[in-house]
């Protein structure tokens, strides 16, 4: 009798215990695959608006004209229009500023 009291109770906690050790163990499975699409994240190059920039940026002047914008756009027209949309002071370039601006602001 106090033998199957025993065996109950000592069952009871190595239930717990694996339990809790696939709790942490999946814990950890999400910690290391949150690590893992945050390094993922930095990795790309587009994730960088400066590097975007001044890859974008042929003559190295500093500031993103209308051809420099467009070219290589599969849309022209749209490209265009995103750029207009971008340059807050329509000087006919974007800045580095303008460039990493949201542009849906319109806001002034
Ligand atoms: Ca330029
Ligand atoms: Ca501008």
């Amino acid at each position: 009798m106090s033998e199957q009291t025993n065996k109950v109770l000592s069952v009871e906690p190595n239930h717990q215990t694996q339990t809790n050790i696939m709790k942490i163990t999946f814990a950890l499975c999400a910690f290391l695959l949150a690590g893992a699409v945050t390094i993922n994240a930095a990795d790309k190059p587009k994730a960088d608006p400066d590097a975007k920039f001044t890859k974008m940026d042929a003559n190295n002047d500093g500031k993103i004209s209308k051809e420099e914008f467009t070219k290589g756009a599969k849309n022209q027209a749209k490209a265009e229009a995103s750029f207009t949309a971008k340059d807050a002071d329509k000087d006919g370039s974007l800045s580095k500023e303008e460039f990493k601006a949201a542009p849906a602001k319109k806001a002034k």
